[in-house]
């Protein structure tokens, strides 16, 4: 019994020569005060960013991933179920878990309690044998709690384990105020961590942030299924619950991802497997969940460790390559394509597909620019094996739902061969000449792009007083016909065979994407001219969302502007003051000291303004104001306009509280 009780923590064979060294030191000399440890933990301090990336606020938030990263993987031992993380008040942390606690007693390589250990030495912990449970090295840096203790101000601990209550506190920087103390008795088991992150080294930020440790702990619970996760916030009279518990693991996850989407079957297909590799019994399990959707975009998230593997990796090729094996296997058989007829592409077999690949690895390899991608090549072959075998038989045993997904499937493959010959009708037509620049286009008499500007004009009557009203030289208008199309909801061809989609395209001159050429634009300025109201908003996010979609150059290169009409306009002894807001209209009427009552428009549209109003206040460079379009982040943008864009008007909402930012670029 004894002997079980007792945990090596063996070191990592990955990590750093310097880091083996530093151990075996400490080995031989631990006298109370350990010198060599605290050596150690200083490393962490002189150069934080090696083992937390940053000290800005992902930095700080690493800390905690970190701290719940040990409980995660003594729940996914089999011992713990339920975890809380609260924000306290002066932004400490405190992390509570029901597992067995960390082991108390000496340890034999250290010559100390495990608990000190684990919070003294780096890279302490590791895997454990087969008996204390299968544990991968959690977080992107795998750092563990040692590095959150040498990062903070203090750090307390408190373990309850066999009927005894033990405590142990560490000072700046890890260094340890006592020895771990037995300092009461108890019936449960667990693990209670507090710490308050060094404010010497987090100079930038100490707060954390409720939504940010919400969204990361609920993506736990998704991906470690039946966990309870509690998330509290102290900090305000007003406290803040959220639990997160999920049965159903990432199966509900992926329910959740197309509950705004619109799932085209009832089922999720799901499969988990494991796969042993090398000959040293090391073993990667693997679980995949996925369901069909009505858009057109493939949405595809892949974890190892539970980290999210941003940028791919061998996981997502494995996970790739099966989808498209079994389902260009089963068009053949199931007479969907005939011989000699060309197969499915796995563009289409992913098309409004939603699926997460989970992994856990003992050793994973990150490879690439952000170091989130899987490089263990052995994982292709698991994934692709496991994915491969399962799909096959759900397919064969549910003819019903195959149908439907094979209909998904051949639908996108029409689709991609009509866009096929929509891009080179495209191709054709941006080659050409003058000729064919759309009969609406009031095009300028310049051909000197930078220096010209295109503005989109929602409804014909501002057109006709932005055609008079524009400087002829650089400023060219295309007026647009009411709504125009949501390219997020057509398929590629029928975006193309929208007049007005068409007219822009041609308009602009640098075809579309994958073949957009932004040096052949046409003009360097780009404006979007819409109404104040909810329509023209509306209408500025379709245009948004088309140059998102088909020409994302031309907003990553600052191209693309918002007009901003004036909202007001008081006349006041034959003078016309314009504002822009309300803030301005006050103003306005404070300067001129006007009496309560007196008189001034509100525009409800740009075809209120004549052609010398319009040019006055919205298009003259000299005086108007206008918005650049901007897009720190592509990837962030892209879910902006999928939420958007979507039916659901819950997601909109959370939406436009959690991305005010990109908002607020768009309806000053
Ligand atoms: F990060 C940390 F180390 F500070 C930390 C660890 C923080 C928190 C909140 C929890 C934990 C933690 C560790 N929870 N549960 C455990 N379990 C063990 O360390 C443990 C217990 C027993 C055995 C065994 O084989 O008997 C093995 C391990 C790894």
């Amino acid at each position: 019994m004894e002997e079980e009780k007792k945990v090596d923590y063996e070191l990592d064979s990955s990590i750093e020569v310097d880091v083996h060294a530093e151990d075996e030191k400490a080995n031989e000399k631990y006298t109370g005060e350990n010198i060599q440890v605290l050596e150690g933990l200083e490393a962490v301090r002189k150069r934080p960013g090696m083992y937390i990336g940053t000290t800005a606020s992902a930095g700080l938030h690493h800390l905690v991933w970190e701290i719940v990263d040990n409980s995660i993987d003594e729940a996914l031992a089999g011992y713990c179920t339920k975890i809380i993380v609260r924000i306290n008040k002066g932004n400490t942390i405190t992390v509570i878990d029901n597992g067995r606690g960390i082991p108390v007693d000496i340890v034999a390589k250290s010559g100390l309690s495990g608990v000190e250990t684990v919070f003294t030495i780096l890279h302490a912990g590791g895997k454990f044998g087969e008996a204390g449970g299968y544990k991968v090295s959690g977080g992107l840096h795998g750092v563990g709690a040692s590095v959150v203790n040498a990062l903070s101000e203090w750090l307390e601990v408190e373990v309850h384990k066999e009927g005894g209550i033990y405590k142990m506190r560490f000072g700046r920087g890890g260094k340890p105020e006592n020895h771990l103390e037995k300092v009461g008795t108890c019936q449960d088991a667990g693990t209670t961590v507090t710490f308050k992150p060094d404010a010497t080294i987090f100079q930038e930020t100490t707060t954390f942030d409720y939504d940010i440790i919400c969204d990361h702990l609920k993506q736990m619970a998704y991906l470690n299924k039946g966990i309870e996760i509690v998330v509290e916030d102290d900090r305000e009279d007003t406290k803040k619950v959220e639990t997160y518990c999920y049965k159903g693991g990432i199966i509900e996850y992926v329910q959740h991802i197309n509950a705004n989407k619109g799932p085209i079957m009832e089922e999720v297909i799901y499969c988990e497997g494991r796969g042993v590799y090398e000959n040293t019994g090391n073993h990667i399990t693997c679980e995949v969940a996925m369901q069909y959707n009505e858009s057109y975009n493939p949405t595809l998230f892949s974890f190892c460790n539970n980290i999210h593997t941003h940028e791919g990796g061998t996981h997502e090729e494995g996970f790739r390559a099966a989808v498209g094996r079994v389902f260009r296997d089963y068009a053949i058989d199931h007479k969907y394509i005939k011989e000699g007829e060309d197969n499915l592409e796995t563009s289409d077999i992913l098309e409004g597909l939603t699926c997460i690949v989970s992994v856990k690895h003992p050793n994973p390899q990150y490879e690439g620019q952000t170091k989130t991608k899987l490089g263990n090549s052995e994982v292709r072959k698991i994934v692709s094996q496991i994915v491969g075998e399962h799909l096959k038989r759900f397919i064969l045993e549910n003819p019903k739902v195959a149908e439907v997904m094979m209909g998904k499937i051949m639908m996108a493959a029409k689709a991609r061969k009509a866009a096929r010959k929509a891009r080179e009708e495209v191709r054709r037509n941006t080659g050409l000449e003058l000729t064919t620049l759309p009969g609406k286009l009031a095009d300028c008499s310049s051909k000197d792009p930078s220096i010209c500007e295109l503005y989109i004009v929602e409804g014909n009557s501002a057109g006709g007083s932005a055609k008079n009203g524009r400087d002829r030289n650089t400023q060219a208008i295309l007026p647009l016909r009411g709504k125009i199309l949501n390219v997020e909801k057509a398929t590629i061809d029928k975006a193309f065979a929208n007049a007005e989609i068409g007219n822009m395209i041609t308009a602009i001159g640098a075809g579309v994407d994958p073949e957009f050429n932004v040096e052949k634009i046409r003009y360097h300025k780009i404006v979007i001219m819409t109404d104040a109201d909810v329509d023209g908003s509306h209408i500025r996010i379709l245009l948004l969302t088309f140059f998102y979609r088909y020409m994302k150059e031309l907003i990553e290169g600052g191209y693309v502007y918002i007009a901003q009409p004036p909202l007001y306009k008081v006349d006041y002894h034959s003078k016309a003051y314009y504002a822009y807001n309300d803030n301005q209209l006050e103003l306005i009427k404070k300067k001129l000291q006007l009496k309560p009552g007196f008189p001034f428009q509100r525009y409800k549209g740009l075809g209120e303004m004549d052609a010398e109003q319009l040019w006055e206040t919205t298009m003259d460079p000299k005086q108007r104001k206008m918005l650049r379009v901007t897009m720190s982040d592509a990837i962030e943008a892209d879910k902006v306009f999928t939420d958007l864009m979507g039916d659901e008007v819950l997601p909109r909402k959370e939406f436009i509280h959690k991305n005010a930012k990109f908002v607020k670029n768009l309806d000053i």
